[in-house]
């Protein structure tokens, strides 16, 4: 443990730690090959310690490559059209003369085989383009560890001069929250016809959004016009996120790739009323300290778990709280003594 702290601290003065191969690796990003993106991102996604190192090294080498792109989230319940949108939104930036690199947060792709991103036959255009690189989720297992994994691949992607990032997520369960924090415009897609419950949509979810969009207006065109008034209004009650900022609630059909155009204009104006507030770049210092803090957080807690000393006095301790012999406070601070 301390000797890999030290080695990625040193590696960090000074890059000639990298091995050539690995060298060639980022050399290959920054030239924007594929194949040594592919390559890169494997790497960081795998779990052998000897692999994290390098990984580690490799990442700390682009790293002031980063930072470049556009990072878009997009979310929504399955069915929504997520995959159609992205495909059709891909494409436009591709008109626009931009690279798109597409990628994942969806914990559940492990049990389900990959569904997200896994049907690339839905963006079969998209992963056509030589302009665009497809990245389905990594079964990495937890929220976290997926997360970890999407915000690596995000900046090696943008080392590679992607100019924008879109990551996708299922609108179910947590991965919004880890999505939302790790891209500079969160983007929600909802259906025409659910308005009126207000779609099952949670407020915390509402909350994040930056943008919300009624995708599927051509199944019913004066549905998704009530759906928006509604969608408007239930913003309305909400206190905004920022004083610059309302949220628009936009109509769009992903399949007949109508409203792509005013999506991305959208966005453009969200980009530079931040940039302009000074937001945009406070977003992303907060969220590169929050992700420090959840890694050490993450850090601590399998430390503690894997002390000794910890082990051996847990069950009793735990057993006595339970009891009611011992207080949990003196519980918690004789367990965490052992890190000293
Ligand atoms: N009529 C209509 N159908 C659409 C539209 N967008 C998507 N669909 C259809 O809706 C279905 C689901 O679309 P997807 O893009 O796979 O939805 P998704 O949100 O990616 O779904 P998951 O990956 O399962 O979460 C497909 O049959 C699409 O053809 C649209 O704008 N209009
Ligand atoms: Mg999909």
């Amino acid at each position: 443990m301390m000797r890999g702290e030290q080695e990625n601290l040193s590696q960090t003065a000074a890059q000639s730690a990298l091995s050539a191969a690995d060298q060639a690796l980022v050399d290959g990003v920054l030239a924007g090959q594929l194949r040594a993106l592919a390559k890169t991102i494997t790497l960081t996604e795998s779990s052998r310690e000897d692999h994290k190192a390098r990984a580690a090294a490799v990442l700390e080498a682009l790293l002031p490559a980063s930072g470049r792109a556009l990072r878009v989230g997009i979310s929504g319940v399955p069915g929504v059209g997520k995959s159609t949108f992205i495909e059709a939104f891909g494409l436009h930036l591709i008109g626009q003369g931009l690279r798109v690199a597409v990628l994942a947060v969806d914990p559940s792709s492990s049990l389900r085989g990959g569904s997200i991103l896994g049907d690339k036959t839905r963006m079969e255009r998209l992963s056509q383009r030589p302009e665009a690189f497809i990245r389905p989720s990594p079964s990495a297992g937890s929220l976290g560890g997926v997360a970890e994994k999407t915000r690596e691949t995000m900046l090696v992607c943008e080392a590679a001069g992607f100019d924008v990032v879109i990551v996708e997520t299922v609108g179910v369960g947590q991965s919004e929250t880890a999505v939302a924090g790790m891209t500079d415009i969160f983007c929600l897609l909802q259906l025409p016809n659910a308005g009126d419950e207000l779609q099952g949509i949670k407020k915390g979810i509402m909350e994040l959004a930056d943008l919300i969009v009624i995708n599927k207006a051509d199944l019913d065109a004066s549905a998704a016009r009530r759906a928006q008034s509604q969608l408007k209004a239930a913003l309305h009650m909400l206190r905004p996120a920022s004083p610059n900022w309302s949220v628009p609630v936009l109509r769009l059909s992903a399949l007949q790739k109508t409203g792509v155009q005013e999506f991305w204009e959208t966005v453009c104006r969200f980009r530079d009323t931040m940039r302009r507030t000074g937001e945009f770049d406070a977003r992303r210092r907060h969220q590169a300290l929050a992700w420090m803090w959840e890694l050490i957080d993450t850090g601590l807690r399998s430390r503690f778990r894997a002390d000794a000393g910890v082990r051996a006095e847990l069950p009793s301790l735990q057993a006595a709280v339970e009891a009611g012999t011992t207080s949990p406070s003196a519980a918690a601070r004789r367990l965490l003594g052992h890190l000293n």
